[in-house]
């Protein structure tokens, strides 16, 4: 087996950052070593086979992405990164883990859609990878597949408020997924949208001739987000259920979330580099059909109202627990293009899995976030919420040599040309500019990137069972 020591760099978690050198023996870490304690005799062996200079740079536990959709079928086509294209793709961008959303259609057995995604990732994925369940027809049946889930790795699952006819669960599955959820301990995960209500006013602003990209962003109002995030909310205080919702973007559904953790309600919310830096008005306004790159669901959020300042507030202050990117890429030409003069045909989704790790380090150097939150709100929350901490999330003899070294003295330009592993034809984060850069990627202890080279291969990466998540009480 390989042994690896990383020398000389900044070990960073969610906790503090120190000077230490991190030894990995095979897939697996087993000794941060402060500097000295090589003096003190402890378990550095006479040779390693491989040193790693990380001098001037932070030692960080790989990224976690807890919200993808590889290959998901939406509005007639599907996303278009496979396992193996995403997961190189996050490779890159110094994320080693994803948990993407195997899912039950209506009318398919819960157990059957949690197969089809087994076969589309198995033998593909470059990093390691887990799975959420969707939910998208709760009946008895469902119910009590659901009981089956925590033994398949599979501890938290998801519900649609939005997309009636498609994945939509009504109020009365709801109370009886969440009755589940609080029976099992399986987190109910939550889109929070009003979609009957929201689907009427996609049909009034058509009517009126308003096709473009932007009036997604006007039907999809913040009020049908606020509206959603409290009733999932009270339904969870009813039920018991521990809820996590889902890709938050309005500053109101946000102070629905506060208002009930200051209650002690059990719940949680996550957001996405979108909602952070993106806007109605700038990317979903931008002219002719171009903000059909931006369409997702829920949707970019006006800056006047001033919702991305109060996201990043939020994540300072914890009253937004983590970042996951919701990729989901369509490609404009055969996908997007869809939408051409109906902005509700335009398939919903972003691409951003290579880049979170990078975007969010940036509101590290615009002062928006510290250094160990960054860790903590894209690796250790995440672990520790869906049931893989000290396997991953952290730093510490035992956990997967899954590491990054992220140089901040180097610089990232963002862009199709420039840095864009992803399956699509554009970059929805055009322009990007970061002053920081990921040099070294290692999952499980291989080196995958090395400096721009990619060194992995499409089966390294392994299913991960989890277990039930560290915020259950
Ligand atoms: N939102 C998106 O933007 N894409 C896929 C599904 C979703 O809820
Ligand atoms: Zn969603
Ligand atoms: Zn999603
Ligand atoms: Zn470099």
């Amino acid at each position: 087996m390989t042994t690896t020591l990383i020398t000389g760099g900044t070990v960073v978690t969610a906790t503090g950052r120190s000077k230490a050198d991190v030894l990995i023996d095979g897939e697996t870490i087993v000794a941060v070593l402060e500097p000295g304690s090589r003096l003190l005799g402890t378990d550095l062996p006479a040779s390693v086979d491989r040193v790693i200079d990380a001098t001037g740079k932070y030692v960080i536990p790989g990224g976690i992405d807890a919200h993808t959709h590889m290959e998901l079928p939406f509005g007639g086509t599907a996303a278009s990164d496979t396992f193996e294209t995403g997961t190189r793709a996050a490779a890159w961008g110094g994320t080693t883990t994803i948990i993407d959303f195997a899912v039950q259609t209506y009318g398919q057995r819960v157990f059957d859609g949690l197969a089809t995604w087994h076969q589309k990732a198995a033998g593909n994925c470059a990093i390691d990878y887990a799975f959420h369940q969707i939910i998208g027809d709760v009946n008895a049946d469902s119910l009590q597949a659901m009981d089956g889930l925590l033994a398949e790795g599979v501890s938290s699952f998801k519900l649609f408020m939005a997309y009636p006819g498609v994945f939509y669960s009504d109020d009365a599955q709801i109370l009886r997924a969440m009755q589940k959820s609080a029976d099992t301990g399986l987190i109910t995960m939550m889109h929070a949208e009003n979609g009957p209500a929201i689907d009427v006013l996609v049909e009034q602003l058509l009517a009126q001739g308003k096709t473009d990209p932007y009036y997604h962003g006007v039907a999809r109002a913040w009020q049908m987000e606020e509206e959603a995030t409290h009733r999932a909310i009270m339904i969870a205080n009813l039920t018991g259920a521990p809820l996590y919702v889902v890709h938050v973007s309005a500053r109101q559904a946000v102070e629905q979330l506060a208002a009930a953790r200051d209650n002690g309600q059990n719940v949680f919310g996550e957001t996405c580099p979108q909602y952070l830096y993106l806007s109605l008005e700038e990317n979903l306004g931008a002219p002719g059909f171009e903000g059909a790159k931006w369409v997702c669901s829920t949707p970019l959020r006006s800056r006047a109202e001033g919702h991305q300042d109060h996201m990043w507030q939020s994540l300072r202050t914890n009253d937004i627990q983590m970042v996951s990117t919701d990729h989901c890429p369509f490609c404009m030409k055969g996908q997007k293009d869809l939408g051409l003069g109906n902005f509700s045909k335009i398939p919903n989704g972003i691409g951003s899995v290579e880049h979170r790790m990078d975007l969010l380090y940036q509101g590290v150097v615009n002062g928006r976030i510290t250094l160990e939150r960054w860790v903590e709100i894209t690796s250790t929350t995440p672990a520790r919420m869906f049931g893989l901490y000290g396997k991953k999330g952290v730093i510490q003899p035992g956990a997967d040599g899954d590491i990054v070294i992220y140089d901040p003295n180097g610089h990232t330009s963002i862009g199709y040309e420039k840095t864009h592993h992803m399956n699509m034809d554009h970059s929805a984060w055009e322009g990007y500019e970061i002053d920081g850069h990921v040099d070294t990627v290692l999952s499980r202890g291989k080196v995958v990137i090395d400096h721009n080279e990619y060194l992995g291969a499409k089966g390294d990466g392994q299913f991960v069972k989890r277990g039930l998540s560290q915020y259950l009480i």
